[in-house]
C-alpha cells in the first residue's frame, strides 16, 4: 500500500517474487514457506528497536516489550525441545555455530565433523569458510557401501586426533543420525559433543527424528528450514554453558539482536508446539518417502537408497546428466531444486553429480501422496524421458496454483 507509492521498483520485485513462489514448486530441502502470522511478526515495529543485551539487562531504554518478547521466545523454544537453556539471538546458523565453537574450543583446536562433500555443511570446517580458517578440522564421511555415516571411521578419527569437539549434523544426509553413538564416541575420547540440527529441527520438535538434546552439550540450528520459522538461528545448551554462550553471542559476535526476527521465531515456536505441527512434520517425512519411491520405481538412483527424513539426494552418475544440467532443466519447468555433490563425487561443486530434493515447502502447501506421485513423475518425464517442456511446465503451474500456502 505504501511501498507501491514510495518505491515502485522494489514493490514490483516483491510482487514478482510472490508470483514466482506461487507458480513454481520449491523442492529445495532447506527452504520452507512461513505462516502469514510469522511474516506479520517479522514485518512489525520490533524492527525499529535496539535491544543490545538480554531480557532485563539491556543497554538501551524502552525495552520492556522486547524483554517480554525475547523471554517468551526463549521459554517456548526450551519447552519445544526440552532444553535446559536457549539463546534466540543468532542472526543465522553460521553465527550460532561460531559462538558454539568458541564456547567449547580455542582457535587452532581440532574439531571432527562431517565432510561437506559427504553431506556436511560449509561451517563445519570447509577451507573457504571461517570455520576451516580458525580451527583444525578433521572430517569423517559416509561409507562407500551404503552411504550411511561410517561410525567406525568417526571413532577411529576421534581416537587418533583427540578433537576438542565432535560435530554431528548435515545438510545433505537423508538418514537418521545416531546421536547416542556419537555421544559414546565423544565420551571415549573426552570431546565435547555439538549437534547442528538445522535441517531436521522441525522433525525433532515433532518427534519424527530422535532428539540430540539429551546427548549434546550444545545444539545449534536455523529456524527457517523444516522448523518453518523466519530466517535466523538459535542455540540450545546445557545450563553450564548458558553464560558462556550468551556472552559469546552478545557482545562476542553480534551487536543488537534482530527483535522483529525474534518476534517471528516466537510465533514459529508456538506454532511448532501445536498438534497440527506434528501432523505437518509427519507429512513432510511420508511425502519424502513417496517421492523417493516414485523416483526409484522409475529407475532413478538415490544415495543410500531412500530417505528417513525430509530430503532425497539423487545420484545422476548413470543418467548422462550433471547436477547443474538437471537443476537447469527442472528450473525451466518450475521445479526448483539445487545441484549437490554426492558422496565420493569427483565433479566440482559448481557442476556436481547429484540434485537434492526436499518436501518441507510442498508439504506446507498442503500437498500429500497423490501430489508427490505427480511431482515424481514430472521429474522422471523431464530428466529421463525429456518430455515436452511446455506441457510439463503447465502441469507444475496447475499443481502449484491448486495448493497455495
Ligand atoms: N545452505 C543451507 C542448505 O541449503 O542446506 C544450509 O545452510
Amino acid at each position: 500500500m505504501f511501498l507501491k507509492q514510495s518505491d515502485e521498483f522494489i514493490y514490483n520485485l516483491i510482487k514478482s517474487e510472490e508470483l514466482r513462489q506461487k507458480n513454481t514448486l520449491s523442492l529445495i530441502a532447506s527452504e520452507n514457506i512461513t505462516s502469514k502470522s510469522v511474516r506479520e511478526a517479522v514485518g512489525s515495529v520490533f524492527t525499529n528497536k535496539y535491544a543490545e543485551g538480554y531480557p532485563n539487562k539491556r543497554y538501551y531504554a524502552g525495552c520492556e516489550f522486547n524483554d517480554e518478547l525475547e523471554q517468551v521466545a526463549i521459554d517456548r523454544v526450551k519447552k519445544l525441545f526440552n532444553a535446559q537453556a536457549a539463546n534466540v539471538q543468532p542472526h543465522c546458523g553460521s553465527s550460532a555455530n561460531l559462538a558454539a565453537y568458541f564456547a567449547l574450543a580455542n582457535t587452532g583446536d581440532t574439531i571432527l565433523a562431517m565432510d561437506l562433500d559427504h553431506g556436511g555443511h560449509l561451517t563445519h570446517g570447509a577451507s573457504v569458510n571461517f570455520s576451516g580458517k580458525l580451527f583444525n578440522f578433521v572430517h569423517y564421511g559416509v561409507s562407500k557401501k551404503d552411504s550411511i555415516i561410517d561410525y567406525e571411521q568417526v571413532r577411529e578419527l576421534a581416537l587418533l586426533h583427540k578433537p576438542k569437539i565432535i560435530i554431528a549434523g548435515a545438510s545433505a544426509y537423508s538418514r537418521f543420525i545416531d546421536f547416542a553413538k556419537f555421544r559414546a564416541i565423544a565420551d571415549e575420547c573426552q570431546a565435547y559433543f555439538l549437534v547442528d540440527m538445522a535441517h531436521i529441527a522441525g522433525l525433532i520438535a515433532a518427534d519424527q527424528h530422535p532428539s540430540p538434546v539429551p546427548y549434546a552439550d550444545i545444539v545449534t540450528s536455523t529456524t527457517h528450514k523444516t522448523l518453518r520459522g523466519p530466517r535466523g538461528g538459535l542455540i540450545l545448551c546445557k545450563e553450564e554453558f548458558k553464560k558462556k554462550i550468551n556472552s559469546l553471542v552478545f557482545p562476542g559476535m553480534q551487536g543488537g539482536p534482530l527483535m522483529h526476527e525474534i518476534a517471528g521465531k516466537a510465533v514459529c515456536f508456538n506454532e511448532a508446539l501445536s498438534p497440527k505441527f506434528k501432523e505437518y512434520q509427519k507429512n513432510i517425512v511420508s511425502n519424502a518417502k513417496i517421492l523417493a519411491e516414485t523416483l526409484i520405481n522409475n529407475g532413478m538412483n538415490l544415495v543410500s537408497g531412500g530417505t528417513d527424513n525430509h530430503l532425497i539426494l539423487v545420484n545422476l552418475q548413470n543418467s548422462g546428466l550433471t547436477g547443474k544440467e538437471a537443476e537447469g532443466m527442472l528450473n525451466e519447468i518450475g521445479l526448483i531444486v539445487n545441484k549437490n555433490k554426492i558422496p565420493y563425487d569427483e565433479t566440482p561443486a559448481t557442476i556436481t553429480s547429484g540434485i537434492r530434493l526436499g518436501t518441507p515447502s510442498t508439504t506446507s502447501r498442503g500437498m500429500l501422496k497423490p501430489q508427490m506421485q505427480i511431482i515424481g513423475q514430472i521429474i522422471v518425464d523431464c530428466l529421463q524421458k525429456r518430455s515436452n517442456n511446455t506441457i510439463l511446465k503447465q502441469k507444475v503451474v496447475e499443481l502449484a496454483n491448486n495448493f497455495i500456502a
